[in-house]
This record gives C-alpha cells, sequence and structure tokens, in this order.
C-alpha cells in the first residue's frame, strides 16, 4: 500500500515536472510511451559557387603539394623519412640522380606565382616533329587536362629546335597555338574520356602537307608546316575530335573516331568530308584517352572498345577485317608505343602501355606488354597476357600509388648502340612525385614476366617533386632522351621544365 501511494506520488511529480518542463518548451514526458521524432526537413544548403569550389580545389592543391615539398626538403636536409618521403628514401640507392645524367635543356618564362594562371605546368604534352633538314623540333605546351582550372585562361605553347642546347624561353616564344584552340572550342577539345586525360599530341604526327617536315594535330585542328613555321589549319570541321594521322608512306590519311565507324579524310580537303567510312565490328570505348591507334606502317589499326583492343586489316578500298580481339585489360590509361623489331623477325613489334594497371592486391603498378607485330594478323580472340611476348610489371617499392608506363618513345631506339632495340618507359609520380625514366637493354629482355625492379633496368629519377614524364611521351633521340618534368621549380612553383638526359651505359650499382 505504502509502495502504491509513492508510485503515485512519484508519477504525479514527473507529469507536473513534465508539464512545467513543457511549459519552458522542453518536449513532454510521457510515460511507457515511445517518443518519435518528427521528420526533421533536410536544411537547405546552396550549392557552391564556382569560387568557392575554385578556393576548395586551390587549398587541397596546396596541400598535396607543400606536403611533399615539405617532407623532401626534411629529407635533404636532415635525412628524416616520413610518409611521404619513404619511397624515394628506400629506393633513391638505385636510381641516378637526374642532374648527374642530364643537361636541363629549356626553362619556360620565369614566373613568379603560386598556383594561379601563371603556373604553367611546361612540357605537359610534348610532340617531336622530324624536320626535312635538321634535328627534330619539339612542339610543347602547358596543362590543359582535368585540372585546366590551374591555369586554363592562359596555356604556353612553344616550338624548340632539340638540337640547339640549352636555353630559357621567355613570353614572346608563346606560339599561342593553344590559346587560339583553346578560345575557339573550350577545354573539352583537348580532353579525352572518362578521365579527362589531356591527349592532343601524343605521337600523331605525320608530314601531311608533303613538304618534308611533321604536321600534327591539336584539339582536332591540323597544324601544318610551313615556309614561315607552323600554323593552325583554317579548316574546323574536326575540331574538338580524336582524330590519328594514318601515314601509309606514299600517302598520309586522317581517322577520326566515332562510336560505331571511323571516318577517313584526306588531311589535304577535310572540307570535302570523308573519303570513306570503315564500319567496326564493336563500338569504341567512350572512357578511354586513344581509341584509334595505326600501327604496321599504316596497314593496321587498333580500335579500342570497351572489352578489348581490336586489330583490323587494312586493304585497298578502305576494306577493314577485324584479325585479332585482346581481352583482359583493366579500366583507365591503354595506348600503343615504343615501335620497333623487338623479335629479330624485321617485322615491326610494339608496346601497349596499361598504366593504372592494378595486380592481384589491388595496388596500382602499372604494366607494358610487348606485342609481337607478326602473331596479332593471325592472333584472333585472345586474352593479351597470353599473346604478350613480355609483360614487365610495375612495382610498388618505386611507388605506392603510381604505375609504371605513363610514357612511352613513339619509336624505340637503340640507347646503347649495340644493335639491339632498348625499351625507355617512365613513371609519372613514381618516387614520391619526383618522376622516374627507366631503360630496359635489348639485351636484358627476357620472355615472360619481368619487374621494373630488375637489376638490369636503368633507372632515372628526376628533381624531387618535379614529376618527371607527364602522360604519353618523351623522345629516344639515340643515346638520350628528351623528357619533360611538368612540376619543376626552373622557372618558378609548377613551372615545368624539359631536361635532355644521356642515359648512362650500366644501371647504379643498387646499394641496397
Ligand atoms: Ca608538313
Ligand atoms: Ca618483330
Ligand atoms: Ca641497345
Amino acid at each position: 500500500m505504502k509502495i502504491s501511494v509513492v508510485k503515485v506520488v512519484g508519477l504525479s511529480v514527473l507529469v507536473v515536472l513534465s508539464a512545467f518542463l513543457g511549459a519552458l518548451g522542453y518536449r513532454a514526458w510521457r510515460p511507457h510511451q515511445q517518443v518519435v521524432a518528427a521528420p526533421v526537413p533536410a536544411p537547405v544548403v546552396a550549392p557552391p559557387d564556382d569560387a568557392t569550389i575554385s578556393i576548395q580545389r586551390e587549398r587541397d592543391w596546396y596541400r598535396y603539394f607543400y606536403s611533399y615539398y615539405g617532407s623532401m626538403e626534411r629529407y635533404r636536409q636532415t635525412g628524416h623519412v616520413d610518409q611521404r618521403s619513404r619511397v624515394y628514401a628506400d629506393a633513391i640507392g638505385e636510381f641516378y640522380e637526374i642532374d648527374d645524367v642530364s643537361e636541363l635543356a629549356l626553362c619556360p618564362a620565369p614566373s613568379d606565382s603560386l598556383v594561379t594562371s601563371q603556373a604553367i605546368y611546361f612540357g605537359a604534352r610534348v610532340a617531336f616533329l622530324s624536320q626535312r633538314s635538321g634535328g627534330p623540333i619539339m612542339y610543347s605546351m602547358s596543362y590543359l587536362g582535368s585540372a585546366d582550372w590551374i591555369h586554363g585562361e592562359e596555356p604556353f605553347d612553344a616550338f624548340w629546335p632539340v638540337t640547339s642546347g640549352s636555353q630559357e624561353l621567355s613570353a614572346a616564344d608563346n606560339a599561342g597555338l593553344a590559346a587560339t584552340v583553346l578560345s575557339a572550342h573550350g577545354s573539352s577539345a583537348f580532353n579525352r574520356g572518362d578521365l579527362q586525360y589531356f591527349a592532343p599530341i601524343s605521337f600523331n604526327v605525320a608530314d601531311a602537307n608533303g613538304d618534308g617536315d611533321d604536321d600534327f594535330w591539336l584539339g582536332g585542328r591540323l597544324v601544318l608546316s610551313g615556309p614561315d613555321g607552323y600554323a593552325l589549319d583554317e579548316n574546323e570541321d574536326l575540331a574538338s575530335k580524336e582524330v590519328s594521322f594514318l601515314d601509309q608512306g606514299s600517302a598520309t590519311w586522317a581517322l577520326v573516331a566515332n562510336r560505331d565507324n571511323i571516318d577517313v579524310f584526306d588531311p589535304g580537303s577535310i572540307g570535302s568530308g570523308p573519303v570513306a567510312s570503315i564500319p567496326l565490328e564493336a563500338p569504341l570505348s567512350t572512357t578511354r584517352s586513344f581509341t584509334v591507334m595505326p600501327v604496321q606502317g599504316g596497314t593496321m589499326f587498333l580500335a579500342v572498345t570497351d572489352g578489348s583492343v581490336d586489330v583490323y586489316n587494312l586493304s585497298t578500298g578502305w576494306a577493314a577485317d577485324r584479325v585479332a580481339s585482346l581481352t583482359g585489360f583493366q579500366t583507365g590509361e591503354l595506348f600503343a608505343g615504343a615501335f620497333g623489331d623487338f623479335t629479330g623477325d624485321d617485322v615491326i613489334d610494339f608496346w601497349l602501355s596499361e598504366s593504372r594497371w592494378k595486380n592481384d592486391e589491388g595496388e596500382i603498378v602499372g604494366r607494358l606488354m610487348l606485342i609481337d607485330g607478326a602473331a596479332i594478323a593471325s592472333a584472333g580472340k585472345v586474352d593479351v597476357q597470353d599473346l604478350a611476348r613480355t609483360t614487365l610489371l610495375g612495382s610498388t617499392r618505386y611507388s605506392d600509388y603510381d604505375g609504371i608506363s605513363a610514357t612511352l618513345s613513339p619509336k624505340a631506339g637503340d640507347l646503347d648502340g649495340d644493335g639491339t632495340l632498348d625499351l625507355s618507359f617512365t613513371g609519372h609520380r613514381h618516387m614520391s612525385e619526383a618522376g622516374a625514366l627507366f631503360v630496359l637493354p635489348g639485351t636484358a629482355l627476357k620472355a615472360g614476366a619481368m619487374s621494373v625492379t630488375d637489376p638490369s633496368i636503368i633507372k632515372i629519377v628526376g628533381q624531387p617533386v618535379s614529376q618527371l614524364a607527364p602522360y604519353y611521351n618523351h623522345m629516344d633521340l639515340g643515346g638520350h632522351i628528351i623528357v619533360a618534368a611538368d612540376n619543376d621549380l626552373c622557372s618558378g612553383l609548377n613551372a615545368g621544365a624539359i631536361y635532355d638526359v644521356t642515359i648512362p651505359e650500366s644501371p647504379r650499382m643498387a646499394d641496397r
């Protein structure tokens, strides 16, 4: 009885207290009743404006680069190793430092800025143009890819005679071609695929107007040699398209990648429309940077679909037969390069680069595969792993987030002059963002699996955080290699530079 009174009194107190708190704005307490919160409308948040997005991107950019600059400088001054300098510190004993084996060939106009329109990432893309007389000319330009917000309003491009020795560019050297294409067609003219990799030039050069000097494509616009230097062709019909030269020696054609077919143009009369249209057995990929790549002296081309690399053999009248379909690729970058006869049968072979390839542990290490030019003509449907003569794998020893083969030389050279072709390839963000250049001597080439850690591979590391070898190409010039470092500091933060590297005769004796 007594207990019941206490219960009643207690309940009454709680009810009174609840009413009191309710009067003060607190939610009423109700015995034995589950409190169900009223749905709270989602707060209305305005989407960030462009300025806010830009500030956030710049902040992320600063944070990323400065963390690496800081770590690498601390490592160099004190030997202290942290998470960001670890890869560099662990592996540096296997590498020649670029300062010891190269000249700084070209610095862009000095930049006094941080990450703004003046920070130009010079050398982000380069094309090497053979000339009728003298050595090749290099066309080089600043970045206009997935982060073109950094300086998209102010691209810088220049021509440079490769054999002229060291020099510094000035603002007056700006060729202005990239700026013209950008203002006419926007940055999308330069970007390819889902990742918006920036792919205007690559290995894609040929003499289209027959004057003996190579010409090239820039955002789908033809850039032609002439008595007064290079100039943009006025025809804009192919602007923003993926266009590849098909150089057959006796004639040069332009292949325009559409999804289900390839249109063939005469580059001398683009305005007349296509001379042929090649239907494809399977549609081209919409996610890759390159989808059409001529091989075998223009008698074949590779067509990259979402699941395969199809190989078509061309015959008269633009009939094209699919002779092979290579499967087993992952997503991400995929391109062919380092053309040359590696197998000794006088048929041109090539290497396929998959720089974002992940190993069984899910680590991005990248891989390079040597494709036998004779075997591909009758390969049929085959996993590329079964067709490849050699598969060269990258290693987390030299980078824990970047794969090998960001770049290949368009043609493989004989760098040591021993009569066998040597393979040069790079790791753009290897070695804690320094970037790396690798040379596999032809004599050390083995069938089957190889690793970039192989002691026979000559290894060269870029300046700290200089990001040697931005995507797609460097150039073998027989004994030396021209390669860009688009984050080099020679003209200010993120300014970029070009190096002329003399390849050492043998690997650095590893100090493991
Ligand atoms: Ca020409
Ligand atoms: Ca061969
Ligand atoms: Ca050689």
